[in-house]
């Protein structure tokens, strides 16, 4: 059995369920050594608590990365998700330089925003720092307020498939390869994720549960990184993450106090059960 190793970059958020601490152990679960590189430490996320704390670990990363360098460390992938500076797109644009091998895939999730707004702390700067990061990705995974945020697109709630190519043919303009793009919903029973690879846009459609769950994009973004490192097809990958992560909200959504995440730990035998299946 092929055994890969991969490095995700995002930002500890110490209790409210995303980031780092739902990447590893959804990743771990399916499989895959779990190296991280933490972007900031914060006391909680910044979705809806207020006087959080925030430090960022920019300066830390070249050290680390040198000293991986001595120890010849490199990985099968690479997934970023939520960072803490600009100055730390480009270090980690070289740390995917120095670390990778020929086989490497660069996975990149470019945490902005949601609903139409651009999440604290963000602005335009750190969106054009994010383009750049996608120019030399192969896999994105935005939802479509990063999309839109990417592209200079109007945001729109109700859309059809013209919209949605719209936003793959400009995401692609700015370097994007396989695109995966999250919560795509044409109709209100329903949502799903669009898998644009090779020019070939694919749609996995699935019931949808009208509750805005923090947390999601990062549940759906690790679980497909660690599906893909097994060896499964990007559409493959991304059928298991979409289902791994409705699990996750039907779990979570008879109680009313649990805001600010979801219950993924409950869901996890389901996910284990979902990659047993491919028997890899
Ligand atoms: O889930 C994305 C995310 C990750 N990390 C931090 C966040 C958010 C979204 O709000 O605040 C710190």
């Amino acid at each position: 059995m092929s055994y890969k190793r991969i490095l995700t970059i995002q930002d500890i958020s110490c209790v409210g369920q995303c980031s780092l601490t739902v990447a590893l152990p959804i990743i771990s679960a399916l499989g895959v050594e779990t190296a991280v590189l933490p972007s900031a430490v914060l006391s909680t996320h910044t979705g809806g608590f207020s006087g959080y704390t925030f430090r960022d670990l920019t300066e830390d990363m070249p050290s680390i990365s040198d000293h991986w360098l001595k120890e010849g460390i490199t990985f099968d992938a690479f997934y970023t998700g939520y960072l803490g500076s600009i100055k730390q797109i480009e270090y980690i644009q070289e740390i995917m330089r120095r670390h990778a091998s020929e086989k490497t895939i660069r996975i990149v999730d470019p945490v902005l925003g949601d609903n139409g707004s651009l999440y604290k702390g963000f602005n335009n700067d750190f969106v054009e720092a994010m383009k750049r990061l996608i120019a030399s990705s192969d896999v994105i995974l935005p939802n479509i307020t990063e999309a839109s945020m990417l592209t200079g697109k109007e945001y729109k709630e109700s859309y059809d498939r013209s919209y949605i190519d719209s936003l793959l043919k400009e995401l692609q303009a700015i370097g994007a390869k396989t695109i995966v793009m999250t919560g795509v919903s044409y109709k209100p029973e329903t949502t799903g994720v669009v898998v644009f690879e090779n020019n070939k846009y694919n749609y996995y459609e699935h019931k949808r549960i009208p509750k805005l769950c923090h947390g999601t994009g990062d549940i759906i973004a690790s679980a497909f990184t660690g599906a893909i490192s097994r060896g499964l097809s990007a559409f493959d990958a991304a059928k298991l993450a979409a289902d791994y992560t409705l699990k996750t909200i039907e779990y979570t959504l008879d109680d009313s106090d649990h805001w600010y995440g979801v219950k993924f730990e409950l869901a996890i035998p389901y996910l284990v059960e979902l990659i047993a299946k491919y028997n890899i």
